[in-house]
């Protein structure tokens, strides 16, 4: 597929320099994108074209997975051994009587003292269960999401944030409520529930992070680190969502055919590559999820393949350092990621001051992801070009460009409610 950098013009792509502090020495300009041939999903390996969903679904999707798994992101292993979970503690008066909250530790291998990590759910009080929820990460500890003292401060590594008291590496009460990120109440009123955990606990979020994670148990004979196709941070962390979804099977209060992956950021990419990975979340949601997320990474816009993995070289596997500088002989874009959800509904999200995450090459690997939609008679977007800020569009395939920076705001929620309702036939779908 031939795609020229104005194929799909946004006519909103005039940024001015100081709207936004973004890291210098990238591309910005809509205009230096350089052409690009993108591998086409509807074509099998052997280069014959995938004409029904059957061919996709029995053969073509398989090949596209592996494909990520073994040259992005290594593959989410499936379960260690049978699920384990404490219940930790149950409150059904929390957050002054609006919910239950749920505090859940999970066992991520046969090791009873480690890693665990810990669940925390609100589930509303005033509907009667089972409810549907968003279960996602977050950067900063379960205590930060909300001031209720009630929620567990984690014992793991912490990333670290002076605003939020953390000291010494280890979390503090003073981080609690601190990230407005998660509009609990929004969440509550509409009836779902949220699960959410610290990313910390299952691996630190450093190069060397995955010596105190799963990870460190899977190191093949004769090596002293991961193998160059095995799985990355961002697959720990997919293996993670997965695990607490092995919790959510179990929860009568939780309707588990109805369980959206939603994460912001580089927990976007991990909620992306959780939904492609396991099939049992319902929805997918990217919020500003970026390189190596969402966004093409063929058109070199903001981050690139190569300072992602400079940075952070512990988020992909090894072999993705091949296609630093040379974005043009991966065999996968991000195009393909978006369609390894279909024919589930997917939501990429971005922002107007994150050009750093290439809002235009979020929007565009959407829009390729269609055709895949399209073989199960599924409508994606429904528009061709990217739309004008705060008009959130789409069908099968959500997305919006939201007004104001690299975060997750109430109106993000409101978006992501209104597509949970639409496909889980809480309301007239469009
Ligand atoms: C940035 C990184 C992005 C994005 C972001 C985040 O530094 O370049 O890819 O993941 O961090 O996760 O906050």
């Amino acid at each position: 597929m031939q795609f020229a950098r104005f194929a799909v013009a946004t006519g909103l792509l005039i940024v001015s320099a100081h709207a936004f502090a973004q890291p210098k020495g990238f591309n910005y300009d809509e205009a230096k994108v350089p052409n690009y041939t993108l591998p086409d999903p509807l074509k099998f390996s052997d280069g014959t074209p995938v004409k029904t969903a059957k061919d996709w679904s029995n053969r073509r999707r398989a090949e596209v997975l592996k494909l990520f798994q073994r040259e992005v992101y290594g593959a989410v292993p499936k379960r260690f051994g049978p699920l384990r979970y404490r219940v930790l503690s149950i409150d059904k008066n929390a957050l002054g009587g609006k919910a239950t909250r749920k505090q859940i530790q999970i066992q991520l291998t046969e090791k009873r003292y480690g890693p665990l990590v810990d669940l925390l759910i609100y589930q509303p009080n005033k509907v009667k269960g089972p409810v549907p929820a968003f279960v996602g990460y977050n950067f900063y500890g379960n205590h930060t999401v909300n001031p209720d003292p009630g929620i567990k401060i984690p014992d793991s590594w912490s990333r670290g944030n002076k605003s939020f008291g953390v000291e010494n590496n280890r979390a503090t009460g003073k981080g609690r409520g601190k990230t407005g990120r998660w509009d609990i109440d929004q969440i509550l009123d509409r009836g779902y529930a949220l699960a959410t955990m610290y990313y910390g606990d299952v691996e630190p979020d450093h190069a060397e992070g995955w010596m105190s994670s799963l990870r460190a148990y899977h190191i093949p004979p004769g090596r002293t680190t991961p193998a160059p196709e095995q799985w990355g941070a961002i697959a720990a962390w997919s293996y993670g969502l997965s695990r607490a979804m092995d919790y959510l099977e179990k929860d009568r209060d939780i309707n588990h055919k109805q369980v959206a992956v939603i994460g912001h950021s580089r927990l976007g990419k991990t909620s992306l590559w959780a939904g492609a990975s396991d099939e049992r979340f319902a929805i997918v949601i990217s919020n500003n999820s970026g390189c190596g997320g969402a966004a093409l990474s063929r058109r070199r816009f903001g981050e690139t393949v190569k300072r992602i993995n400079t940075v952070f070289p512990h988020w992909f596997n090894e072999n993705y350092n091949k296609y630093n500088d040379q974005e043009d002989s991966c065999p996968v874009d991000q195009h393909m990621l978006i369609a390894l959800m279909a024919p589930r509904p997917v939501y990429v999200a971005s922002a107007e001051k994150d050009q750093w995450a290439d809002p235009n090459g979020e929007f565009t690997s959407a829009k390729l992801a269609e055709p895949v939609y399209a073989l199960f008679g599924l409508k994606g977007l429904g528009v061709d070009k990217q739309p004008g800020l705060d008009q959130p569009v789409g069908n099968h395939i959500g997305y919006h460009y939201r007004t104001g920076k690299h975060d997750v705001l109430p109106y993000d929620w409101t978006q992501y409610l209104n597509f949970a309702d639409r496909h889980f036939g809480r309301i007239a779908k469009k």
